[in-house]
């Protein structure tokens, strides 16, 4: 029992290192929510996903919204009115410290502005000027399932879910998005307390408190 507990509790251990940002897909416009990111090797970009059917596609940079064939893909992830926020979150971890351009292939949205990129150069390639030729592209899918990232349950489901079962559609929407508007900004610029905060609960999962502390830990983050 000690060892299955040690050898669960060593990787998360290195987990604990690396850098979580929360990513809002599709929140409020057609948008990635923040769309320029810093990260390092190992940190985790992790996306949360808001109606109506979004996605995480990546692409080169001199090929604005048109998929690489072996890129990060998070399959479309359709969400409702009603739910407010997918329970499903798409998590990527960085590999390396080049520029990553990621845009959602749904319609038209990478035309109108939906993409981001890991690792802003400077100058040259930059954010506004893939934006810029985006506009102009004819954005493709990628194909197959799912690639470069995993497909988790998001820890804020459960208080949104409940929330949105107990609560006109209105209110729950609402605390939805309010509850992921807090949290993006607040992981970004403090990467530290949250990441030990994520490790804290990660060392509990073995048992369901984890349910009880994520919403307790997502409450205290407010
Ligand atoms: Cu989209």
């Amino acid at each position: 029992m000690q060892l299955n507990v040690l050898s669960a509790v060593l990787p998360l251990l290195s987990t604990a290192l690396a850098k979580t940002t929360t990513i809002a897909v599709g929140k409020g416009g057609l948008i990635f929510d923040p769309n320029t990111v810093t990260a390092a090797k190992g940190d985790v970009l992790e996306f949360h996903f808001y109606p109506q059917d979004h996605n995480v596609a990546q692409s080169s940079f001199d090929k604005p919204c048109i998929a690489d064939a072996a890129g990060i893909w998070s399959g479309f992830m359709p969400v409702t009115a009603e739910q407010g926020v997918g329970n499903e979150t798409f998590s990527v971890t960085i590999n390396g410290t080049d520029p990553l351009w990621l845009y959602c292939s749904q319609g038209q949205h990478c035309n109108a502005g939906m993409a981001m990129v890991v690792n802003e150069p400077k100058s040259g390639n930059t954010l506004k000027a893939y934006l810029d030729a985006a506009k102009n592209a004819q954005p493709t899918d990628p194909e197959g399932d799912y690639r470069g990232g995993i497909i988790a349950a998001a820890t804020n489901s459960t208080s949104s879910s409940t929330s949105a079962s107990t609560s006109a559609s209105g209110t729950a929407s609402g605390t939805a998005s309010g509850t992921a508007a807090t949290q993006p900004s607040g992981t970004s610029t403090a990467p530290a307390s949250s990441t030990t905060t994520g490790a804290a609960v990660k060392l509990e999962t073995a048992g369901l408190a984890v349910l009880g502390l994520a919403g307790l830990v997502v409450g205290g983050m407010i």
